[in-house]
This record gives structure tokens, C-alpha cells and sequence, in this order.
């Protein structure tokens, strides 16, 4: 029977829509994914939304939309990027589907009637945006001890799963099965949590209603997190044990971020003994990505979206980036700064140039026809040969131990000895001979190398495997799997195609280049750094609340948006840079604050009368200036 690997993400909340920390655990899954089903196993991998609970019905209710609309809309933006980002989920788990629904009444039916779930009375704490119950003593200065937010104090009836009774089941299975909590550090946390004393667990709510009906119960909504949970079985057909259950059960990976360990290794794992379910075999809790060293949130301001990225430098870019710079386990910093330097220094340099230079030498020798090998390569091309011969194997064992950089690294290494091999065997030396059968091995042995390294790079990296087979003029990407990444199969009378450099590289005005206004305006905005200046010279700037009444792109200007605003007195139309951070339709109604009495200028042929406020930060990513419906256009700010 083939190997199975059932690999699954958290279900993310469409409070809002996802940012590049939420990309990185869906790249890692979908990189594993596409591995695993490379390598030649039978795979299954499942995303998806969890779309109930406090913190959606208020954020619904905030917009003034039901929760059902509110999630819709979110939730077709996950898929959108999930889309632009080559994530080839086999299943994406909605928690308002109809199955789920199921799923969770049969779950909490189950475990209440062999007696584990009781109802009883709660008095407590709650934190509504990590939707979690805390007790007095595990405060920290009255707010939530995992996201520091202020917490509330809840009071109402409740039902209660019975935690407590299976602790030292837990303990014992974490004991037994070192793989099960990885990396080793958070398993310590997990068992000191435990050890420290686990409460029963409060697994309904009945002051709001936007969740699963506990179902002999109606009054009571299923906590989010006993509901969320379940999609795991969800996308199985749970509670149908035969079919899917069957095949895919228990899960191989939970691929997870570390704030979210003690659900996925103490609720979840309890859950299923209650259900006489085996365990997931691993589940990983993987570090975050962090701003300038503080986690990226939104209430924070600092949170960088993907579809930005990929729109300026590519998907493969930003795959590479999220899974060879961060260290898998750890946390590791974002910076735009970082993204360039390794896209120039990996990608651009390294991988590209190898294809590029090979390619090119290819095609000045021998018409960009791949040519026959020599019967018996010399001690430098063997030792390039058993390197790319080994390295399948070799990655395929880093992925089997989640890990990925060094999968990465081992890949780079390869195509670091090809370049050295070009330098080595200096191929435009051996172009100078009469016999030309040195260099036609070492220039297959380029091609060879690089269609390994395409083979192997394909399930990280998606696009560049395709685009770089497609040069090297080979068919069938799609059917190949590990087995053909073993030495000589690339067949000699290959007619290669070179085509654009796979990854140009990134210029460093690009990186310099302001996103915000152009020229015209700048000069008005520019002040020396640092000069005082008196409140008379402040207040001669003329600062108020607009409101944005249209939006639409600049012809021919790709960073400009033309907006029409209402300043209170007199509508205006003002012509600013930010088309790569705001899509028109995000704008309407926004208030915004806009300095009325700034000379017009004109922009690519559009008027603009006035400009608009915005932060910047270090990364580029630009937000407006703003300020909620309570205060009109027109109104003036000092
Ligand atoms: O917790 N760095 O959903 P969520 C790395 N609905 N990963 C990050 C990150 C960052 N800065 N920010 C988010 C929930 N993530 C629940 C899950 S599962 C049954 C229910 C990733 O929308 C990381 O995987 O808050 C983290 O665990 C997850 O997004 C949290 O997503």
C-alpha cells in the first residue's frame, strides 16, 4: 500500500482578511503537500475558515452586515489568495457548511451522552479575539496572557467537557510518542501547561447565537474552538467512519502556529479520546513571523499582505522567501529589505544564472541541443553527478523531519557546485579544442543538473520548476515524480529553449522608491528634518475629514488612484499613490484626512486638489490616515 500523508492548516477567521503569517503556514502545508505527492505518497491536505463565534458576530455587526454576508465576502478573499499563491488544497472546510454542522452536533452528542460533557455554571474571564477562557490566576495584570488584550468577565450557563479526567492519559501519550509535539520546545510548554493543573473546559456559550446549536440544547451555541476543531474530521465526512475516515485518519500533520499548541495538543488530542478516536500523529508548532521583532497583527498596524508582494515580486519570490529565510520552528523577522537580498542573492544569482549562463553556452556550442556525455566522466564531473544523484533522497529525508530549510539549503548547495563546476571546467577553454567531447559532457552535465534541481524545486516553488523545464525544452512536468530525479535520464539530441532570466533582479532604486506621491506634490510636502517650527506655521496647514465618495485607477499611472472626496464644503478630486495598497472598492466611505489647501497640481494629466495623510512603514506598507463615521466631512484636524 502507498505511504498516506493527511496534512492539514488552521482554519483561519474571516475577521479580516489574511496577512504573509497566515501565507506562511499554507505555503509550508502546500509545499509539504506537493512534496509528499511528488515523492510518490497519497496525499491530503485541508484549509479552510472558521467562520463562528463572538469576535465575527461583532466585527458583522460593527459593518452593519449579517455574519453569514460578513464571512462570505472573507472568505472568497482567502480562496483569491490562495489562488495567486498556488495553494493545491484538496479540501477547504468552511465551518457554516452543512457537513460541519453535522459533524460538530455529532461530536458533542457523542461525548455527552458516554458523560464527559455536564452542564454546570460558569464565572470567568474571556478574551473574545482569541476566543479563549481564562481563570483568574492565569491573567497577567488583568488582560489575556497570550495576546495581552484586555479581557471580559463572563457569567451564564454552560456546558462542561471534562478535561481534567483525562490528563494523565494525555501525559502518558506524550511520553510515548516523542514525534507528537514538535519542535521539542513546545512539547515542554505543552506538558508544563498540563502538569499544572487542566480545568474542565467551558464548551458552550449562550450569550450570542452565531454558532453550531448544541443539539440537545438550543439555547446554547458549541464554543468555537470545540466547533473548529472538528473540520478536521469534517473533511473526512465525519461522522460517516467508512470512506475518507477510513483512508485518511489519523492525521499525519497539524501544521499550526505556536499560540495555538495548547488547543491542537490538550483540547483536540482529549477530544478524540472522548470519541475513541486515535491521535493525530504530529502536530507542529511553528514560530511567527515577526515585524521589526513584534508580531504582526492588525490592531498593531504592521501587518504585511501577500497579494502586494506577489503583485511586485512574484510568487516563487515570496514562497522561497517565507520557507528558506524563516527558521522552521522559530520565529523569524520579515523585512522587505531581507525579500530582496535573498530573491537577488538565491534566485536572481544563483539559481538564475546557473539556467541562464548554461543555456546560453548551449546555445553558442551546439545550437541549444543537449549533446552526448562522454562514456566516462572525469573525478569533478562524478563528484557534481553523485551530488545531484543523492539529493532527492537527501530531501525527501529533511521533509520526512519537517525540515525545510535544510531541504532548501541541500538544493542551493547543488546548484552552488554546478556554478563552481562552470568556473571549473571552463567550458569556453574546451570550445577552443578540436574534440569536442569534454565539452559536450560537461555542458549535459550542466543540463542534467539543472533539470534535477528543476524536478526537485518544483514542489516549493511551483512556477519556476515549470518555467525552468519549459527552457530546458522537456514535456510532462506534471507526470514526473522523485524517481526521475536520478542522473541520465535527460536524453541527448534535446533541443533546448532559453528564455527570459526566471528571476531578474531587483534593482536597488526599486527598493528606495517611494510609494506615495509623485514629484509635484513631494516638493510641496518636503521640510528640512528637524527645523521647529511655531503652531502659527502648523495651523497654516488646513487639515479635514473627507470622505471618499469614488475611486478609480489613473490611466497609464499604475501607483496613482484618482479619488473623489467630499471635504464638507465642496467636493474636490485628488490624485494619490496608492494603487499598490488599497483596491478602489476598500475605499469607498473611508475617512480620510486631506490638506484643503495645498496648490492643485496636475498629475499624469489629472487634477489634484489637495493631499492626503498616510503612514509609511520601513517595509513600504502604506496605511491611510483615518477616522471612524463619528466624525463628519469637513471637520477640521489639529
Ligand atoms: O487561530 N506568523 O485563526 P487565525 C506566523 N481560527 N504564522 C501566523 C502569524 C504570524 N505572524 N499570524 C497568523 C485561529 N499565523 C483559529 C484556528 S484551527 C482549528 C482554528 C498563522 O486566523 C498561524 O498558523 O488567528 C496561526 O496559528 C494562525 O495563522 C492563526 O490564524
Amino acid at each position: 500500500m502507498r505511504e498516506r500523508f493527511y496534512v492539514t492548516t488552521p482554519i483561519y477567521y474571516p475577521s479580516d482578511r489574511l496577512h504573509i503569517g497566515h501565507a506562511y503556514t499554507t505555503t509550508v502545508a502546500d509545499s509539504l503537500a506537493r512534496w509528499h505527492r511528488f515523492a510518490g505518497r497519497d496525499v491530503y491536505f485541508v484549509t479552510g475558515s472558521d467562520e463562528h463565534g463572538q469576535k465575527i458576530q461583532r466585527a458583522a455587526l460593527a459593518k452593519g452586515v449579517t455574519p453569514q454576508a460578513y464571512v462570505d465576502e472573507i472568505v472568497a478573499s482567502f480562496k483569491h489568495l490562495w489562488e495567486k499563491m498556488n495553494i493545491r488544497y484538496d479540501d477547504f472546510v468552511r465551518t457554516t457548511d452543512d457537513r460541519h454542522h453535522r459533524a460538530v452536533q455529532a461530536v458533542f452528542q457523542k461525548i455527552y451522552d458516554q458523560g464527559d460533557i455536564y452542564k454546570s455554571a460558569y464565572e470567568g474571564w474571556y478574551c473574545t479575539p482569541c476566543e479563549t477562557f481564562w481563570v483568574e490566576s492565569r491573567l497577567e495584570e488583568g488582560h489575556c496572557p497570550d495576546c495581552k488584550r484586555p479581557v471580559e468577565l463572563v457569567k451564564e450557563e454552560s456546558y462542561f467537557f471534562r478535561l481534567s479526567k483525562y490528563a494523565e492519559r494525555l501525559l502518558k501519550h506524550i511520553e510515548e510518542h516523542p514525534e507528537f509535539i514538535q519542535p521539542e520546545s513546545r512539547r515542554n510548554e505543552m506538558v508544563n501547561f498540563i502538569k499544572g493543573g487542566l480545568e474542565d473546559l467551558c464548551v458552550s456559550r449562550t450569550t450570542f447565537d452565531w454558532g453550531i446549536p448544541v443539539p440537545f440544547d438550543s439555547k446554547h451555541v458549541v464554543y468555537v474552538w470545540f466547533d473548529a476543531l472538528t473540520n478536521y474530521l469534517t473533511a473526512l465526512g465525519y461522522p460517516d467512519t467508512d470512506g475518507l475516515m477510513e483512508d485518511w485518519w489519523p492525521a499525519d500533520l497539524h501544521l499550526v502556529g505556536k499560540e495555538i499548541m495548547r488547543f491542537h495538543t490538550i483540547i483536540w488530542p482529549i477530544m478524540l479520546m472522548a470519541l475513541e478516536l486515535p491521535l493525530p500523529k504530529t502536530v507542529f508548532g511553528h514560530g511567527w513571523l515577526l515585524f521589526d521583532s513584534d508580531k504582526m497583527s492588525k490592531s498593531k498596524g504592521n501587518v504585511v499582505d501577500p497579494l502586494v508582494l506577489i503583485d511586485e515580486f512574484g510568487v516563487d519570490a515570496i514562497r522561497y522567501f517565507l520557507m528558506r529565510e524563516i527558521s522552521f520552528g522559530q520565529d523569524g523577522n520579515f523585512s522587505r529589505k531581507a525579500l530582496i537580498e535573498r530573491t537577488n542573492a538565491d534566485l536572481a544569482n544563483d539559481l538564475g544564472n546557473l539556467l541562464n549562463r548554461t543555456l546560453s553556452m548551449l546555445n553558442r556550442y551546439f545550437d541549444g541541443v543537449v549533446p552526448e556525455p562522454a562514456a566516462s566522466p572525469g573525478d569533478v564531473d562524478q563528484a557534481l553527478i553523485d551530488h545531484a544523484n543523492r539529493l532527492g533522497k537527501e530531501v525527501d529525508d529533511c521533509l520526512k523531519q519537517f525540515k525545510l530549510n535544510d531541504a532548501l539549503i541541500r538544493i542551493w548547495q547543488l546548484v552552488g557546485r554546478a556554478n563552481k563546476y562552470v568556473d571549473e571546467r571552463a567550458p569556453w577553454n574546451l570550445a577552443k579544442l578540436e574534440d569536442k567531447s569534454e565539452l559536450s559532457s560537461v555542458m549535459y552535465n550542466l543540463v542534467e543538473t539543472l533539470r534535477i534541481v528543476a524536478l526537485l524545486i518544483k514542489p516549493f516553488l511551483p512556477e519556476t520548476g515549470e518555467k525552468m523545464w519549459q527552457q530546458l525544452g522537456l514535456a510532462g512536468l506534471n507526470s514526473k515524480s522523485l524517481a526521475d530525479a536520478v542522473w541520465g535520464l535527460l536524453p541527448a539530441g534535446t533541443q533546448t529553449a532559453k528564455g527570459d532570466p526566471i528571476f531578474p533582479r531587483i534593482e536597488a532604486e526599486k527598493e528606495e522608491e517611494p510609494a506615495e506621491e509623485p514629484k509635484e506634490q513631494k516638493q510641496e510636502e518636503t521640510k528640512p528634518e528637524g527645523v521647529l517650527i511655531s503652531i502659527d506655521d502648523f495651523m497654516k496647514c488646513e487639515l479635514v475629514v473627507a470622505e471618499i465618495l469614488e475611486a478609480g485607477p489613473v490611466k497609464g499611472a499604475d501607483r496613482l488612484l484618482k479619488l473623489q472626496v467630499d471635504i464638507g464644503s465642496e467636493k474636490r478630486q485628488i490624485v494619490a499613490g496608492i494603487a499598490k495598497h488599497y483596491a478602489p472598492a476598500d475605499l469607498i466611505g473611508k475617512r480620510i484626512v486631506v490638506v484643503q489647501n495645498l496648490k492643485p497640481a496636475k498629475l499624469r494629466g489629472e487634477l489634484s486638489e489637495g493631499m492626503l495623510l498616510a503612514a509609511t512603514s520601513p517595509d513600504g506598507t502604506l496605511e491611510l490616515v483615518s477616522v471612524s463615521e463619528a466624525i463628519p466631512a469637513g471637520s477640521r484636524v489639529k
